[in-house]
């Protein structure tokens, strides 16, 4: 297993759980320092993001790009790939697309978290569900084309109502017409959600291609009651080798985040 480390450029999600929040030439410079093995980027657009600067800075710090998320596209842009409006479904994809462009350049995948959205008055939970599998399936065979697998991520209660656990993960990605999505297992959703996080892995088990790697209280690894043994014994016996990427509030700031999550990877996985 490898460790990661976001970096956020979206201003108007500051506050939310991101490790940095300065720039790529600071990210990169203070998790390269750190010896994280790759940075995951939360941009607001492609547009935002100099893939000649970025490219540059991977090179120089020896880091990997591991994924990019799509959330801007719902904080920023307002779109989710389940919106009633099919005009608004289709810029969804349109955004999620040039994501996955971007992502597959550096050999990277996009992450499909908040764009899924959720059913409402408008939009009965099949129908939702069904809007969401079929765009998994279209950009999912996108993704192909560019080399990467998508990874879609379940969610807590609060943030959809479609898609909260890993069984519901495990059945959504295997009815879309493509093995190529896999999923997102972020351990601050799961520990609101499942009833023992290490047999949600196992029922993840070879659709898992992330993991969020974070605490209970969505502070860094090692600051909250997360019992990650279990959880790491699980990842092992499942065979994951992916990336354990530090999506976290950067409390009590980000380099002080940074260091706790390094050494809580180092404890457990080294
Ligand atoms: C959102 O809560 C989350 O976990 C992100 O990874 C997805 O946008
Ligand atoms: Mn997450």
């Amino acid at each position: 297993m490898k460790s990661c480390i976001t970096i956020s450029l979206v201003e108007e999600a500051r506050g939310g759980p991101f490790v940095f929040w300065d720039g790529l030439e600071d990210g990169c410079q203070r998790s390269a320092a750190l010896g994280f093995d790759a940075v995951e980027v939360f941009p607001p657009s492609v547009e935002a993001v100099d893939k000649t600067k970025l490219n540059e800075l991977l090179d120089q710090h020896q880091l990997r790009l591991a994924a990019v998320g799509t959330g801007a596209g719902w904080v920023k842009h307002g779109l989710t790939l389940t919106d009633a409006n099919p005009e608004k479904r289709a810029e969804a994809i349109s955004f999620v697309e040039s994501i996955i462009a971007l992502a597959g350049s550096f050999g990277a995948s996009a992450i499909i978290g908040s764009m899924q959205g959720r059913w409402d008055a408008t939009t009965d939970k099949d129908t939702a569900l069904g809007y969401l599998r079929d765009a998994l399936s279209s950009l999912g065979k996108t993704a192909a084309q560019h080399g990467a697998p998508l990874i879609y991520e379940p969610l807590n209660r609060y943030e959809t109502n479609l898609c909260n656990t890993m069984a519901d993960g495990v059945k959504l990605v295997t009815e879309a017409e493509t093995d190529n999505v896999v999923l997102l297992a972020d351990l601050f959703h799961m520990n609101i959600e499942e009833a023992d996080l290490a047999s949600a892995i196992r029922t993840g088990k070879d659709k898992i291609g992330h993991v969020h790697f974070v605490d209970s209280n969505r502070q860094p690894a090692g600051a909250g009651h997360m019992d990650f043994e279990p959880v790491v014994a699980a990842l092992r016996e499942i065979g994951y080798d992916g990336y354990l990427s530090a999506e976290a509030f950067p409390i009590p700031n980000s380099q002080a985040a940074a260091e706790m999550t390094i050494q809580t990877f180092q404890r457990l996985v080294r």
